[in-house]
């Protein structure tokens, strides 16, 4: 088991997005928990927390698809990565 099942899972549900005429954007896919379409301010994750206002521009506490097209995608990632630098930097 070399390859994580989520990056598959990632990577097929990706191309078949792309494919259909509606593309979800990662970050929904990755923060909605409760699958209603938006990101709700306790669903994302610390650091798109302290961006949040930023970015929702009605402020109603939803990241919406249209308000997200302008949020980095590396919030869906940041977390994972600094996990693994963390967990490495404890090793030593
Ligand atoms: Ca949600
Ligand atoms: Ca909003």
């Amino acid at each position: 088991m070399s390859i994580p099942t989520v990056l598959v899972t990632v990577i097929f549900y990706s191309t078949l997005l792309f494919s259909s005429e509606e593309a979800v954007n990662p970050l929904i896919q990755k923060f909605d928990k409760n699958d209603d379409g938006k990101i709700f301010y306790e669903e994302a994750s610390a650091e798109l927390q302290e961006h949040f206002c930023q970015y929702d521009v009605d402020q109603d506490a939803y990241l919406n698809d249209e308000e997200l097209k302008v949020v980095p995608l590396s919030f869906a990632k940041e977390k994972t990565e600094k996990e693994d630098t963390e967990k490495k930097e404890e090793k030593k």
